[in-house]
C-alpha cells in the first residue's frame, strides 16, 4: 500500500523549504510585492521559486488525503465519511484547483523576473492570481468552520447539525468558490460590465452556504443550552459554557463572521465597491474575517489540540489565561478593524505609508481613527505574544494527562447523510464547469486583445 505519511512528510519538507526561500528573500528586501504579489510588481526570481515548491508541498498533502479517502471508501462501502475527513476532502479539492491558477501565473513571472522576457500581461496574471487569492481566503474558512460544526457542538455538551446539510455545505463552497476571485478585479479595465455583472451574482452566491452556516450553528447552541436547563427565549445563551476558552474563542469567531460576512456583501457590490476599494475599509474587512473569525478559532482549537498531541491536559489556570487572551485579541480586533473600516469610507488608502497630502483636511481627518488602531495594535501584539507562551506551555510544561480530541455525535435517530453526497468526481465535474463558466471568456478576451505588456516594476 502506497505510504501516505510519507507522502505528507514529503509535503511538510517541500512547504518548509518553500517558506523559508520565500521568507528569506523578504527579508532581504528583494520581494516587495505583498500578499498580493500580482505583477507588474517583481520580486527576484527565488521567491518565484519558493511559492513553486510551496504548492508542490501543497499537491503531495492533496494527493495523500485523497489517496486517504480512496482507502477508506473501498473498506467501507455504503457507509457515509466522517464529517471531519468530509471537510478534509473538500479543502484539498479547492487547495488543488485553487493552486492551479497561482501555479500558472507563478511560471510566468519566474522567466520576467530573471530578465530572460521583457514583459508580461498583467491582466492575466491580476485574474490567475485571485482565482488562487480568493479561494485562499476560503479554505482557511472552511476549515474553521470544520471546527464550529464538529468540535464546538462537542465541547457544548451537544450534537452537531443535520449531517446533510453540513455536507451540502461543503459541496456547495468547493463547486461555487473560485469565480469568487473576479469580485476582487471590480475596478480592474478590460473587463465587460456584463461579465462584472455575471461576477457579482456568483460571488453572492457564497452568502447562501454561510446563512445555512449561521442558521445551523444557533440551532446547535440554542438545542444544546436548552437540553441544560435554558428556559425562555435567550435563557439557552446563559447556559452555553462562557468561561471555556475552548468554547468563547470559535463563538466569538462565529459572531465575527456576521459584520465579516455582510462587510464581504459591501465589497463585492458593483456600486459600493467603488467606495471601499483600495481604502482601509478592505484592511479592516480582511482583519475581521481572517484575523477574528479565522484565527480566532484557530487559536480556541490550540487550546486542546496541543495538549491533546503533546499527552498533556489543559489546566484551569491555562484556560483562565486563555480568556484573557481571547478577551485582549477581541478587544484589539474591534478597536483595529472598526477604525480601519470607518477611515476606509472616509477614503483613507490602503498600502500607503503615513501622509497628510500637505494637511488637506480630508487627510486630517483620518488621524483619530489611526490613533485607534494603533491601540488596536498594541493590544493585538499582547494577545499574540500570550498565545505563543500558551501553546510553548501546553507543549512542553503543563501536566501530563489524557486530553480528548472533541469530536461531535449525531443527535439520537438522526439519519446520516445520503450516500449521493460523497459522489466527489460529480462535484469536481461542477467546479470546473463553474470555473470554465467564469474564466474562459475573460481570460481569452485579456490574452486576444492584449494591451502591451509590462516590464517588471519594483517599488522600494
Ligand atoms: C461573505 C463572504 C465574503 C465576501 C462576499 C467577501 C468579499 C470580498 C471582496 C469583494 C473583497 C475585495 C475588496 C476590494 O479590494 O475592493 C474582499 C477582500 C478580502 N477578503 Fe473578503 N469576502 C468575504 C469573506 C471573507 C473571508 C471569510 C475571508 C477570510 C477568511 C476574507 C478575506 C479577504 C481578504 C484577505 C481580502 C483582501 C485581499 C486584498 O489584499 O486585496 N473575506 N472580500
Ligand atoms: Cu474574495
Amino acid at each position: 500500500m502506497f505510504n501516505v505519511r510519507k507522502l505528507a512528510w514529503v509535503g511538510f519538507a517541500f512547504m518548509l523549504t518553500g517558506t523559508a526561500l520565500v521568507a528569506v528573500m523578504i527579508i532581504l528586501n528583494e520581494a516587495s510585492v505583498l500578499y498580493t504579489f500580482y505583477p507588474p510588481l517583481a520580486a527576484h526570481p527565488f521567491f518565484y521559486v519558493g511559492l513553486v515548491l510551496l504548492v508542490l508541498g501543497i499537491w503531495a498533502c492533496c494527493f495523500g488525503v485523497f489517496i486517504n479517502y480512496s482507502h477508506w471508501r473501498k473498506a467501507h462501502r455504503g457507509q457515509p465519511t466522517p464529517l471531519l475527513a468530509f471537510f478534509a476532502m473538500g479543502v484539498f479539492v479547492l487547495w488543488f484547483f485553487a493552486s492551479i491558477g497561482i501555479t500558472i501565473e507563478v511560471l510566468t513571472l519566474i522567466p520576467w523576473s530573471m530578465g530572460l522576457v521583457e514583459t508580461t500581461n498583467v491582466m492575466v496574471g491580476r485574474t490567475l492570481f485571485w482565482w488562487f487569492g480568493h479561494s485562499l481566503v476560503n479554505i482557511w474558512y472552511l476549515v474553521a468552520a470544520s471546527v464550529w460544526y464538529v468540535v464546538v457542538p462537542k465541547l457544548i455538551g451537544g450534537r452537531h447539525f443535520n449531517e446533510k446539510l453540513i455536507k451540502l455545505v461543503v459541496i456547495l463552497l468547493v463547486i461555487l468558490n473560485i469565480p469568487g476571485g473576479f469580485h476582487h478585479q471590480i475596478v480592474d479595465p478590460g473587463i465587460s460590465l456584463s461579465i462584472k455583472y455575471l461576477h457579482v451574482f456568483m460571488s453572492l452566491a457564497i452568502a447562501v452556504p454561510s446563512l445555512m452556516t449561521a442558521f445551523a450553528m444557533f440551532a446547535v447552541f440554542e438545542r444544546a443550552g436548552r437540553r441544560l436547563g435554558g428556559k425562555g427565549l435567550l435563557g439557552w445563551l446563559k447556559k452555553l459554557p462562557w468561561g471555556d476558552v475552548r468554547f468563547l474563542a470559535p463563538m466569538i469567531a462565529m459572531i465575527a463572521f456576521i459584520p465579516g460576512g455582510a462587510g464581504g456583501i459591501v465589497n463585492t457590490s458593483n456600486q459600493l465597491n467603488q467606495v471601499i476599494h483600495n481604502t482601509l475599509w478592505v484592511v479592516g474587512h480582511f482583519h475581521v474575517t481572517v484575523g477574528m473569525s479565522v484565527v480566532m478559532t484557530f487559536f480556541g482549537i490550540c487550546y486542546w489540540l496541543v495538549p491533546y498531541l503533546a499527552k498533556r491536559r489543559l489546566t484551569a489556570k491555562m484556560n483562565r489565561l486563555g480568556v484573557i487572551q481571547t478577551i485582549i485579541w477581541t478587544v484589539g480586533m474591534v478597536l483595529m478593524a472598526g477604525s480601519q473600516h470607518a477611515a476606509g469610507l472616509l477614503g483613507d488608502p490602503r498600502r500607503t505609508s503615513f501622509t497628510t497630502y500637505g494637511d488637506h483636511s480630508t487627510a486630517l481627518s483620518w488621524i483619530p481613527y489611526e490613533y485607534v488602531m494603533g491601540m488596536g495594535a498594541v493590544l493585538l501584539l499582547i494577545g499574540v505574544l500570550i498565545q505563543v507562551y500558551a501553546v510553548f506551555h501546553m507543549m512542553f510544561f503543563a501536566p501530563k494527562g489524557e486530553t480528548e480530541f472533541p469530536v461531535a455525535e449525531a443527535e439520537d435517530g438522526a439519519a446520516p447523510a445520503p450516500m449521493w453526497t460523497e459522489r466527489w468526481g460529480l462535484w469536481i465535474v461542477l467546479l470546473l464547469m463553474v470555473v470554465a463558466m467564469a474564466y474562459v471568456v475573460p481570460i481569452m478576451d485579456f490574452i486576444l486583445n492584449a494591451p502591451p505588456g509590462s516590464p517588471p516594476i519594483k517599488t522600494w
